[in-house]
């Protein structure tokens, strides 16, 4: 089946969560994922938090799925040459580098526009070109913080606290793979390649926009009606935690089930909507507040909203081998994704050198040289 990437080589330059999460989309869909590692080691998540002696780590098999391994020491005269190579031959080169690294092993961006003005160089940084910052190398968790999510999540009595969602890595990532896609489409138009970058400050940034939101409300009226601490609690000038309020227009909260104290995750989100009102309170035995004026609106509601809530708790709710991963998020009516699982170390290096145009002698030559 033709699939809508198929054609597209892309060198996958990439290393740990927030590079590798946007190649393995590209090649879910089809793109020719070429992953150049260096000799020996690899990407770092090959053997980082490992469950089986030997075998690559899960966060590196469900990271790197659909694609080829290509060992490549790019400091070393000959893999300079076979870098040059392929940049001359593909579309995209994905990096996700510290800092000024693909710069000191001699491939700029003037560079790489010498060698293929078609290609496309996409960049994950942690703060973005021009930022005071920019020099930093950075990872998922000082991009939370950088990004406002950390400051806004969690308890007001307690410190902030970063989200179990990788929203500097894996987001960052995704972020990067539409600015991606969208230089090929222009591509199309113009002939021309680009340089493309998303930092993992903005693309934090970009999922916390309701609380950049909250602040301008907050700067002008100094109160949030929709956080818990409104009416009896306090504000500050930042935008407060709000443990696990709605946030919108609809009061919500997490709440207890059957079973609570023993299954941690005996919980339900619950979201009390304007229409649904009245049958949530026949359900909860509280028929008389679906005509009561103190609690017939959310705005009535506000005040009370711990102890409806509590009401409501009251109630009663009810080696490798095989390997768990998770596929494309995004689903197509006219594609069907394969998952093909990760490459061993340097599995493809061979093949990819072939498809380079390398001779048999040239590949012993490389080897030889360890810069393979
Ligand atoms: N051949 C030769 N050298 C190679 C190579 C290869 N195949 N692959 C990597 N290297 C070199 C780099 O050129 C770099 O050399 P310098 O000495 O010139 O800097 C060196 O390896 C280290 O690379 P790095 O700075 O990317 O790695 P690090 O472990 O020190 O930092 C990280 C890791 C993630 C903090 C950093 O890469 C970074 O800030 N990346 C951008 C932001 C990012 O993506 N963070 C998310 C990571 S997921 O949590």
């Amino acid at each position: 089946m033709t699939k809508p990437l198929d054609g597209v080589r892309i060198i996958d330059f990439t290393h740990v969560q927030a590079g590798p999460a946007c190649t393995q989309l590209l090649g879910f869909y089809g793109a020719d994922v070429i992953k150049v590692e260096r000799p020996g080691s690899g990407d770092v998540t090959r053997s980082q938090l490992r469950d089986l002696p030997g075998a690559d780590a899960l966060y590196f098999t469900m990271l790197n799925g659909n694609k080829r391994s290509l060992t490549l020491d790019t400091k070393t005269p000959e893999g300079k040459e076979v870098l040059e190579a392929m940049i001359k031959t593909s579309d995209v080169l994905v990096e996700n580098f510290g800092p000024g690294a693909l710069d000191r092993m001699g491939f700029s961006w003037e560079r790489i526009q010498e060698l293929n003005p078609k290609l496309i160089m996409a960049s994950v940084k942690g703060f973005s070109e021009g930022h005071s910052y920019e020099d930093l190398k950075v990872y998922e968790n000082v991009a939370q913080c950088a990004g406002g999510a950390a400051s806004t999540t969690g308890f007001w009595d307690g410190p902030p606290t970063v989200s179990a969602a990788a929203l500097g890595d894996s987001n960052t990532g995704m972020h990067l793979a539409i600015g991606i896609l969208t230089a090929l489409m222009q591509r199309q138009k113009t002939g021309k390649g680009q340089k493309v970058s998303c930092s993992m400050q903005d693309a934090v940034l970009n999922l916390c926009r309701v609380k950049l939101r909250d602040q301008q409300r907050l700067d002008k009226i100094g109160y949030l009606e929709e956080y818990p601490q409104y009416p009896h609690g306090s504000f500050t000038d930042v935008v407060p935690r709000g443990g696990n309020a709605g946030g919108g227009g609809q009061p919500g909260w997490v709440l207890k089930c059957k079973g609570w104290e023993t299954d941690p995750n005996a919980y339900i989100y619950f979201t009390i909507q304007g229409h649904a009102w009245e049958p949530i309170t026949r359900a909860i035995g509280k028929p008389e507040w679906a005509k009561d004026p103190a609690y017939m609106t959310p705005e009535a509601r506000q005040d009370k909203i711990f102890d409806i809530f509590k009401t409501i708790e009251e109630v009663d709710h009810k080696v490798r081998g095989k390997y768990l991963t998770i596929g494309s998020p995004i689903k197509f009516s006219d594609l069907e994704i394969e998952v093909k699982p990760s490459p061993v170390l340097g599995e493809h290096t061979d093949e990819v050198l072939r498809d380079l145009g390398y001779g048999k002698e040239d590949i012993a030559r490389l080897h030889a040289a360890k810069a393979v």
